[in-house]
């Protein structure tokens, strides 16, 4: 794993709200990455989430429009969970440091890890923001975004809108079937160059969570099969909203109350823990 970052890489992260990391992994953790997470969501049984009965491709109360969301995407979240071998991909301190060094924050805890295959001829996803779905507000929150296979303009690769989360907020204007739909809210961001992440198995992308982002249809008769995690600035603290908070974690919550359940969002790196090292 190539989890060293310049400050050009980092620099470039913070103007433009996202990162390419070519040869992230080796082909042989590539292969080990695909292999656990497919035997993963092999076992979840297409439960979208660890505490719930809801299917992917059902209406989980965060998206609407199930029938043709469930076409966008195979989405199974937390596998890190419900698998060991996961886990450890997903708990890796050097790429919980790799987060703390982009977003510029003293530790980070994971919000959600998910599973993200685009299956053939998988509809697109549309241009939308993530930080607004989630249970906490924090400017820095971003994600990365594992190909677990080469992803191409053909199959359905990201695509990101540069420096816009220097101006986007937490309103949520969702995630709907109309590609577009992201520019009622943002209308000035309608006419912007967006920039395809075309990246072999292996490599991966870091995004700000507040970049307008979308990915490709999949013009393919195969799959597009992607690893991602979110992750939460150690610190931040819980504004009302679900997302795939629990049921009885969420209804033990009271908005302003600190996130820091390790069962729940688990802290994978901490700037004190160098100083501890030494
Ligand atoms: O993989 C996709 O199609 C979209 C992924 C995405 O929006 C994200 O990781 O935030
Ligand atoms: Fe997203």
């Amino acid at each position: 794993m190539n989890y060293t970052l310049t400050n050009d890489q980092i620099q470039s992260y913070r103007s433009n709200g996202f990162l390419i990391l070519e040869d992230f992994l080796t082909p042989d953790e590539t292969k080990y990455w695909r292999d656990t997470i497919d035997l993963a969501v092999k076992n979840r049984k297409g439960r979208k989430f660890p505490h719930s009965e809801v299917k992917t491709g059902e209406s989980d109360g965060i998206n609407d429009n199930a029938e043709y969301f469930g076409k966008v995407f195979d989405q199974i979240v937390n596998l890190w969970m419900t698998d060991d071998k996961v886990k450890e991909l997903m708990l890796d301190k050097r790429i919980g440091k790799m987060a703390c060094q982009l977003a510029d924050v003293d530790g980070i805890r994971v919000w959600h890890d998910q599973s993200l295959v685009k299956q053939p001829w998988g509809n697109p996803t549309a241009w939308h923001l993530d930080t607004p779905f989630w249970s906490f507000e924090h400017k820095e929150a971003l994600s990365i975004w594992v190909a677990l296979e080469d992803v191409t303009l053909q199959n359905g690769c990201m695509y990101f809108l540069p420096g816009t989360q220097l101006e986007t907020e937490f309103t949520e204007p969702g995630i709907g079937s109309n590609m577009d739909d992201v520019f009622r809210t943002y209308p000035k961001f309608r006419t912007n160059n967006p920039v395809p992440a075309v990246i072999k198995a292996g490599s991966c992308t870091f995004h700000n969570g507040l970049t307008i982002h979308a990915a490709g249809v999949n013009m393919t008769p195969n799959t597009r099969k992607a690893m991602t995690c979110a992750y939460m600035p150690d610190g931040s603290v819980f504004n009302g909203k679900k997302n795939v908070l629990p049921e009885d974690y969420f209804n033990s919550l009271t908005i302003g109350d600190l996130l820091n359940n390790e069962a729940q969002n688990p802290l994978i790196y901490h700037k004190d823990w160098e100083k501890e090292a030494v």
